[in-house]
């Protein structure tokens, strides 16, 4: 059915956006306008603690955010990584997508991008991310003992809309108290993100080290390439990974993917608890939990 329409999104944060970007989606809008309006919404709250404003700083108290965005019709992707100071990095990817070389901008090279091109500049540390830092910069010593903060997670999306066409995007300020300079798997097109028009979509949260050894939002799309639907993509890429990590590097982080046919059929795996957000043509707006056990 090619009316078909549907967006799946990471954590409950991404509800709001969602339900904002369903109504654009359901007029005939297109699946990249849907899926930067989701993530511009998510960055724009201070009230969400790990994207954009008002997010979790970096070891030594700056922000730092990494953002992609991709477009499943023409494959072009632009990425930030480690920029500073800009409310919606998610639009600086999107923007930096429509050129063909210099496309993943990093540190201040993205940051000048960013003003010279005239998005909008913020000071991103509100007092209360300030507050938690401070607290937590008294107990953090090393960079080792910086670990995925409980919450600190990044909002990813996948778009399909109803003239068939696809698109992904993230946006994180990363692991609270990393090192500067750390990039995650947020940024990095097949880990943190892929999606082809064709075939489908996916998107990762959790432990970006471990998520881009795995190569695994490219592996889930390359999986359904192949015939298999969205959950037995995800559950085959999330559990034999997790299952090869254990194995060969002795332990593994927490990684969660959603992935979206271009049916408009979705599927999610974990290795912790998480929750995600659905949307699709004819029915309500969800929230759902997904655990390790799978359903
Ligand atoms: C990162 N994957 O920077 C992100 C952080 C995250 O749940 O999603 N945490 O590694």
């Amino acid at each position: 059915d090619q009316s078909t329409w549907a967006s799946i999104a990471t954590w409950r944060m991404a509800y709001e956006g969602i339900v904002k970007s369903s109504s654009g989606l359901e007029e005939g809008g297109q699946a990249g306008d849907a899926v930067e309006a989701l993530i511009r919404e998510v960055e724009a709250n201070p009230d969400y603690t790990s994207v954009g404003y008002g997010a979790l700083p970096n070891r030594e108290g700056e922000m730092e955010m990494d953002a992609a965005f991709m477009d499943g019709n023409s494959m072009a992707m632009g990425a930030v990584a480690g920029i500073q100071h800009v409310l919606h990095p998610i639009s600086v990817a999107r923007q930096l997508s429509r050129r063909h070389t210099s496309s993943f901008l990093v540190g201040q090279g993205a940051t000048r991008y960013a003003q010279v091109s005239g998005f909008e500049m913020r000071n991103m540390l509100t007092d209360r991310a300030r507050e938690r830092w401070e607290l937590e910069a008294a107990k953090t010593t090393t960079p080792e003992s910086a670990g995925p903060y409980r919450g600190h997670d990044t909002v990813g999306t996948i778009s399909l809309d109803a003239h068939g066409s696809m698109a992904a995007g993230t946006s994180t300020s990363g692991l609270f108290m990393k090192e500067p300079g750390r990039v995650g798997d947020s940024p990095l097109p097949g880990s943190g993100f892929y999606v082809d028009s064709a075939i489908g979509g996916a998107a990762a949260t959790g432990l970006g080290e471990d998520i881009m050894k795995g190569c695994l939002s490219y592996r889930i799309v390359a999986l359904m390439g192949s015939g298999l639907s969205p959950q037995e993509a995800c559950d085959s890429a999330v559990y034999e990974f997790d299952d090869l990590l254990r194995n060969r590097y002795g332990k593994v982080g927490e990684i969660s993917m959603i992935a979206l046919n271009k049916r408009g059929e979705w599927g999610v795996a974990t290795n912790v608890e998480f929750t995600f957000c659905t949307a699709r043509k004819g029915e309500q707006i969800r929230i759902l939990m997904a655990n390790p056990d799978g359903k």
